[in-house]
């Protein structure tokens, strides 16, 4: 068996938080070790990070303050949590990663695709997911989903335009490099969308055993 590193992607209130564990049932029910985490967070430091980046504050927060943050997190996040893990063999089902940052960061915020380039190798080196889902639905859908949950962190605070960039960089993004991305249609049902997910469990399974 070998490490397989997954991320979950996709705008607000695509499901991937209510889908991550379904998939990890899925897979430990194949007896495979699974550690599920998410970002930003995923250790108690980076868990900190995680409420300075989603509090609403009367202080805006800096663009690049922000960018930083997220990849502070993500340092912490991988030398404690996902690189032990894939040493170890595991699979690593982690609810959102850097296609997030290439979203809001670079998509909501406008930042320079090169500057997250840039600490993306930094804070990684050479390491990618192996496979991404993105969890697609129109903007409206997940917002709507977003608010009837009640209280909006900072970035659900934003505005349409932002969303729609946030959208648009995903679809771009698995669009660029087909082979590491999986669309998963998120405005349908729930179990229509783990229907999906199922069908998905054997080229997990496969890449596993590698
Ligand atoms: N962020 C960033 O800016 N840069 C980065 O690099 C990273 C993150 C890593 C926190 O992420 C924020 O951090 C995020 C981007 C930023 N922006 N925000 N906000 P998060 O993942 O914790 O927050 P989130 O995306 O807002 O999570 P979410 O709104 O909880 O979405 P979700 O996990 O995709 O959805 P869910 O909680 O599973 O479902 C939402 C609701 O919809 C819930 O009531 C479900 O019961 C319901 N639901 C789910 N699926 C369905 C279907 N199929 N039909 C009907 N209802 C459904």
């Amino acid at each position: 068996m070998t490490g397989l590193f997954i991320t979950l992607e996709g705008p607000e209130g695509a499901g991937k938080s209510t889908n991550r564990e379904y998939l990890a049932e899925r897979l430990r029910a194949q007896g495979v070790d699974v550690v599920l985490t998410r970002e930003p967070g995923g250790t108690p430091l980076a868990e900190k990070i995680r409420e300075l980046l989603l509090a609403p504050s009367d202080e805006p927060m800096n663009a690049d303050t922000e960018l930083l943050l997220v990849f502070a997190a993500r340092a912490q996040h991988l030398a404690e949590v996902i690189r032990p893990a894939l040493a170890r063999g595991s699979v690593v089902l982690c609810d959102r990663f850097t296609d997030a940052t290439y979203a809001y960061q670079g998509g909501g915020r406008g930042l320079s695709h090169d500057r997250i380039a840039a600490l993306e190798a930094f804070v990684q080196g050479d390491l990618r997911p192996d496979l991404t889902l993105v969890f697609d639905l129109p903007v409206e859908v997940g917002l709507a989903r977003a608010t009837a949950r009640g209280r909006l962190d900072r970035f659900e605070q934003e505005g349409r335009t932002f969303f729609d960039a946030v959208r648009s960089t995903y679809l771009n993004r698995a669009a660029a490099t087909p082979a590491r991305y999986r669309l998963v249609d998120a405005a349908l049902s729930l179990s229509e969308v783990q229907q999906s997910l199922d069908a998905l469990l054997p080229e997990l399974l496969e890449l596993h055993r590698g």
